[in-house]
């Protein structure tokens, strides 16, 4: 096989793409405030924005959607999820949602008493955002490497064993009702978490009593790297290793929007039944009866087929080796980006790309909207803009100020790509002339999603 595998699958359907002006470009960026979430789609030349919900979904998963059973409970569609949850997760219960956050904050609400403390490797906007508005406050106990752009440790998700202690010994067990393990983690650069590392996570959490409860999100991405990095899972299969990965764990939220390879859905999955009566009072509150949970019949069919199809090896070996042919370009070329290239993106370190632009004028963000500026490429800014204000209103600067260019599952090719990383290597060219922005809206939460800026002069 080649360094960089060819598409384990032929095109039959096409969406024609559109590229702009200059002139576009500057016109559509002045009219989204700068913030790339604000664009519309029609102008964007490629896509980079996220994964979620992207992903082009097979022939198969098309011909699910015709046997869609739109009954209002009891779908037989829904039967056909619960059944894949259980089987490929290995957990008892499924609550579904219509999509990753619902899932959160079912689970927030359930779980979370005002007070209570949330340890993580680190924060997810979303899963952060639900777990403060429940009355909780996170903990990041990753371990350190994972907010160091230039550690090439492996597993860089990893939970550091000695902060979640000290965490316990500080606040006492009883104040946290679970740690939230992502696999992969999504802000540190889509970097994964070791199999040992979570069977020590378990281990230490069964001692206190503490919930271990996965944000599954990119749990495949993640089981792809334990069978590729980790000793003594070379030859087991990418089914395998998630199953043994969930059953370190009492349960799961899930975006169907990545790894399950749908543009909307999720669910929740727990061992627990009193936790999952209480998750079930709450699904109708918010997303619709418990045998749909926000999805439609053929949504729920989609997503059964897309999970056994993600555990495909071509399928994930490819789609990560895409990631790595973007990273490997663009490392070459001598770009500043968080090594190593993780499971769905390629983060720029926007901090080092734009080092005269400081951190109150966002680095990422301008950097971001200059990608798009200059080729059309639409990216995400993943840095003080997304972890937002603390308490007392502070902007918060983690140590990551990073671009995120996230490449949707089975959608872009190598060419694409090309195209991507040609353009970064000549927007850092002339990085020097960039300047930083300036915010003209922001909202309390979440800022990140309808933020406006304009440039400083
Ligand atoms: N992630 C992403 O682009 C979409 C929204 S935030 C820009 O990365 C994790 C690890 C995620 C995630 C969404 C969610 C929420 C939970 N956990 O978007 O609600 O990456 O389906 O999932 C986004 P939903």
């Amino acid at each position: 096989m080649t360094k960089y595998p060819p598409e384990p699958y032929r095109i039959k359907m096409v969406e024609p793409i559109r590229m702009t002006t200059r002139e576009d470009r500057e016109r559509a960026i002045k009219k989204a405030g700068y913030n790339t979430f604000l664009l519309d789609s029609e102008d964007v030349y490629i896509d980079l924005l996220t994964d979620s919900g992207t992903s082009a979904m097979s022939d198969n998963q098309w011909s699910g959607l015709m046997q869609g059973d739109e009954a209002y409970a009891g779908s037989k569609n829904w039967h056909n999820l619960r059944d894949t949850v259980q089987k490929v997760f290995g957990y008892k219960y499924v609550v579904p949602t219509h999509q990753g956050r619902g899932a959160e904050n079912i689970l927030s609400k359930i779980m979370i008493k005002e007070g209570d403390y949330i340890p993580g490797n680190m924060y997810f906007t979303t899963t952060r955002a639900h777990q403060e508005l429940a009355g909780g406050n996170f903990r990041d106990v990753i371990i350190n490497e994972a907010h160091d752009p230039n550690s090439n440790h492996p597993f860089k998700g990893n939970v550091d064993l000695e902060k979640y202690q000290n965490l316990i010994n500080e606040v006492g067990p009883e104040k946290i009702p679970y740690i939230a393990v992502g696999v992969t983690v999504n802000m540190a650069g889509g970097q994964p978490v070791s199999m040992e590392n979570l069977k020590q996570v378990r281990d230490i959490s069964k001692k206190h009593g503490i919930k271990v409860i996965f944000d599954a999100t990119r749990c495949v991405e993640n089981s792809y790297f334990i069978k590729e990095r980790e000793k003594g899972y070379e030859d087991k299969s990418i089914s395998e290793i998630l199953k043994e990965m969930m059953s370190l764990g009492d349960g799961a939220t899930m975006s169907g929007k990545k790894d399950p390879l749908v543009n909307i859905g999720g669910f929740l999955a727990l061992n627990d039944k009193s936790l999952y009566q209480k998750a079930t009072q709450l699904v109708v509150v918010y997303e619709g009866m418990p045998s749909y949970g926000g999805m439609s019949g053929r949504d729920m069919e989609a997503m059964a087929r897309g999970i056994y199809e993600s555990l495909d090896y071509h399928y994930i070996e490819h789609r990560v080796n895409q990631l790595q042919y973007l990273g490997d370009k663009l490392d070459e070329a001598g770009i500043p980006i968080v090594k190593p290239v993780g499971g769905h993106a390629v983060y720029l370190d926007a901090s080092k790309f734009l080092s005269h632009i400081p951190r109150e004028e966002f680095p990422a963000q301008t950097l971001a909207a200059n990608i798009y500026l200059d080729s059309g490429v639409r990216c995400m800014e993943r840095g003080a803009v997304s972890a937002g204000r603390d308490k007392d209103g502070n902007n918060i600067y983690p140590n990551l100020e990073t671009v995120r260019l996230t490449v949707p599952r089975r959608v872009y090719t190598y060419a694409h790509l090309d195209v991507v990383a040609d353009s970064v290597i000549k927007l850092y060219e002339k990085r020097d002339q960039l300047v930083g922005l300036r915010f003209t809206y922001e909202a309390p939460v979440l800022r990140f999603f309808t933020a406006r800026f304009e440039p400083v002069k």
